[in-house]
């Protein structure tokens, strides 16, 4: 069974490429994008960094049908993930996520200064940078929503068999009268 990794998962050091001198603290109005299924420390660390970066958050959340089209099935239906995002006191807005290219139309509909995405997407968005700023904040390690669901899969499995073994044992018990 794979160990449920709860090593220290330490805060991330900050800002990986591509930040924007902070001194000047840009403001503005930021936006990300991502799942965010079975909500976790590494979620909530960047968005509350997205915070720190501007005086609006945006917030994209990918839909079912869109994480689909990724080959992703989130554990959590897009409303729930939806509900939990808007609950949080360093985000302003959610936002569907439909599709990969409408980020150009969001930063222009939502007056976007800033495009923020974790440092696993180091560089895939770089040609954002005609209409804003793009920052690669670094990943929390030790956490995702990957590991967590393949935790639970396996845990649950083992319930199963427990039962299985608990089922056996009582017929044979039966048996043995
Ligand atoms: N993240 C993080 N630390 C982790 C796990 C995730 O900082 N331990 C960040 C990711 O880097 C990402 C955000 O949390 O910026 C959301 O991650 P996912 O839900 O995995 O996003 P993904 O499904 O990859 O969708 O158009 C972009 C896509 O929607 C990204």
């Amino acid at each position: 069974m794979p160990a449920y990794n709860i090593s220290r998962r330490d805060e991330p050091a900050g800002l990986s490429t591509g930040a924007p001198d902070m001194s000047k603290s840009t403001l503005g109005t930021v936006i990300t994008y991502g799942t965010f299924d079975i909500f976790h420390i590494g979620h909530l660390r960047l968005l509350k960094r997205m915070r720190e970066l501007g005086e609006r958050t945006i917030v994209a959340v990918s839909t079912d049908e869109f994480n689909r089209l990724k080959g992703k099935k989130a554990l959590i239906p897009y409303a729930e993930r939806k509900e939990i995002i808007e609950s949080l006191s360093c985000v302003d807005l959610v936002i569907p996520e439909h599709s990969w290219e409408q980020k150009i139309d969001d930063i222009r509909e939502h007056g976007v200064d800033t495009f923020v995405m974790g440092s696993d997407w180091n560089g895939k968005f770089d040609h954002l940078k005609a209409c804003c700023q793009v920052v690669y904040l670094d990943r929390t390690h030790g956490v995702s929503s990957t590991e967590l669901r393949e935790s639970l899969s396996s845990i649950l499995a083992d319930d199963r068999q427990i039962s299985n073994i608990l089922s056996l044992l009582k017929a044979l018990k039966g048996d043995l009268g």
